[in-house]
C-alpha cells in the first residue's frame, strides 16, 4: 500500500487502534524509502521527512504514531551515504514491527496472569492490547467472562464483541451510559491506552476516565495494557497530549442537526484518566504503577533529541 493512502487510511479510521496505526505507519515509511528513486542522500532525507509529516499530521493523539516515526527514522540524518540511510530506515522499521509485536505477546502474560478463573473482566473501545490478555487467559483454559460497551459514536466495541464470540467468551455488551450499573458484576477493568503521559495519566478513548471513576468507587482495579511507544515522552517538556475531536455529524445527523440552531454538538473521542484511578500500567517491560511512568520513557524511549518546545 502506498504511503499516501495508508496516511488516508489511518484518517478515516480504516487502520485505528494505537498499536496498529504504530505499526502501519512503520510499514509505510519502510515501503515508502523502497519505492524512492536514487537521488542522492539530501534528496531521500527530504522525501522521508515529507513522509513522517504526512502520516504524523493523520490523527493527533496515539503518541505510538509519532514514536514509531521517530523510532524508524532516527539517525537516518546522520548516516554518510544515502544507502546507509535507506538500510538504516528499513532495519528500524523491521525492528519496531517484532518489537511491537512481541510486546503484544508479554503484555497478555502479564495481564492474563491478573485474571483469575472465574473473573469477569470489564473493557472498553477495542484495545489490541486489552484483548490479548483476555484471549490469553481464556486460552489458558480458565473460565472467565467479559463485559463490552459500546463506544458511541463509532461502535469499536462493535469489533471486541465479535473477536470475543469467535473465541466463544461469553460476552455482556452495554451502552456506554451503563457503566457505573454493572461495575458491581465486573471483578477488573483492563483498557487499552493511545498515550501515557509523565504523571501517569492514560489518554484512552471517550469514556475510559468514567469507567475508571466507577471502578475506583467500586474498589475494583484498573489495568492500562500499554506497550512502552504509547509512553509520551514529550509531556517531560511540558507538551499536552492533544485530543482529537472529530466531525459533529458523527454524533448527530447533519440534517437533524440544521433543524437545531441553538445546539452545538461536541465529539472529543478520548479522554485523560488521571493516575490515581488508575492500579497498573502493564507494559512488555513489567507492569508498573503510573508513576513509574518517567522511568520507562527514560529507559525505553529516546526522548533527549525530541523537540522540547
Ligand atoms: C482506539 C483506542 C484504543 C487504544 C489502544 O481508539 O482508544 O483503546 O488505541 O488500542 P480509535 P491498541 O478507535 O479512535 O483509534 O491496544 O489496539 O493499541
Amino acid at each position: 500500500m502506498s504511503l499516501a493512502k495508508t496516511a488516508e487510511q489511518i484518517k478515516t479510521m480504516e487502520i485505528r487502534g494505537a498499536g496498529k496505526i504504530a505499526r502501519e505507519a512503520a510499514a509505510a515509511l519502510r515501503d515508502h524509502a523502497d519505492t524512492l528513486p536514487k537521488a542522492g542522500l539530501a534528496a531521500f532525507l527530504s522525501e522521508m521527512d515529507a513522509a513522517a509529516e504526512l502520516l504524523l499530521a493523520t490523527r493527533p493523539t496515539a503518541v505510538s504514531l509519532p514514536n514509531a516515526v521517530h523510532l524508524v527514522l532516527n539517525g537516518i540524518s546522520a548516516a554518510e551515504t544515502e544507502e546507509e540511510a535507506r538500510r538504516l530506515v528499513k532495519t528500524q522499521a523491521d525492528r519496531f514491527i517484532q518489537s511491537s509485536t512481541d510486546a503484544l505477546q508479554r503484555i497478555a502474560e502479564i495481564c492474563a496472569a491478573r485474571i483469575k478463573d472465574g473473573m469477569t473482566v470489564m473493557t472498553h473501545c477495542n484495545s489490541k492490547a486489552a484483548l490479548a490478555g483476555i484471549l490469553l487467559a481464556t486460552e489458558q483454559g480458565k473460565n472467565i467472562s467479559v463485559i463490552a460497551t459500546e463506544v458511541r459514536p463509532w461502535n469499536q466495541g462493535l469489533l471486541t464483541i465479535k473477536t470475543l464470540n469467535d473465541h466463544e467468551i461469553p460476552t455482556t455488551y452495554i451502552v456506554d451510559s451503563a457503566v457505573r450499573t454493572f461495575m458491581k458484576e465486573a471483578d477488573l477493568v483492563i483498557v487499552g491506552a493511545d498515550a501515557v503521559t509523565v504523571s501517569g495519566a492514560v489518554v484512552n478513548k471517550i469514556g475510559t476516565s468514567q469507567i475508571a471513576l466507577a471502578a475506583h468507587e467500586a474498589r475494583k482495579n484498573v489495568l492500562v495494557a500499554a506497550e512502552t511507544y504509547k509512553f509520551a515522552p514529550q509531556t517531560l517538556y511540558g507538551q499536552h497530549i492533544e485530543i482529537e475531536e472529530r466531525p459533529a455529524s458523527e454524533v448527530l445527523a447533519d440534517d437533524i442537526a440544521e433543524t437545531l440552531p441553538f445546539v452545538t454538538v461536541r465529539n472529543p473521542v478520548f479522554d485523560v484518566t488521571p493516575a490515581r484511578y488508575i492500579d497498573l500500567i502493564v507494559t512488555e517491560a513489567g507492569a508498573v504503577p503510573p508513576a513509574a511512568a518517567y522511568t520507562i520513557m527514560k529507559e525505553h524511549l529516546a526522548f533527549d533529541d525530541l523537540e522540547r518546545s
